[in-house]
């Protein structure tokens, strides 16, 4: 029940967005908050819309796969300190595990990948599984 008389002189509107009803201040407000709370949301979208786009964990570097119980390649030279993944297809587990023990990936589950890191020195490095140990294949870092 209103009693109280619509606005005496109805003036216009001194904000932007003109309501074109008659309505009274409460609901002008919550179009005011309304708007605010888009242009809110207008700020937010923009300011998080940059995002760097790095590459996620798995590298391009050099990579040796196990399967049926071999090492392919049988030979992989790399630079010092590379990082080398070794993937296992295989349905068992295996290792890839330099004979010097400079380098050992340990367990690798069926499905699994391990990285290791290739000596610094030179050299040729002889590994096998530890599991099946006529598995061999060699890794040779050459600067
Ligand atoms: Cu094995």
């Amino acid at each position: 029940m209103e009693t109280a008389a619509p606005t005496p002189a109805r003036t216009a509107p001194t904000d932007h967005h003109a309501p074109r009803s008659r309505r009274r201040r409460a609901g002008r407000r919550a179009v005011a908050a309304v708007a605010l709370a888009a242009a809110g949301v207008l700020v937010a979208a923009c300011s998080s819309s940059a995002s760097a786009g790095h590459a996620a964990g798995t590298s391009a570097g050099p990579t040796i796969t196990i399967s049926n119980f071999a090492y392919h390649p049988a030979t992989l030279t790399v630079h010092p300190g590379a990082h080398v993944t070794v993937t296992n297809t295989d349905k068992v587990a295996h290792t890839l595990t330099a004979r010097s023990g400079m380098f050992d990936t340990g367990l690798i589950q069926p499905g699994q990948s391990v990285t290791i890191i290739a000596p610094s020195a030179d050299g040729t490095y002889p590994y096998f599984c530890s599991v099946h140990q006529y598995m061999s294949g060699t890794l040779v870092v050459a600067g």
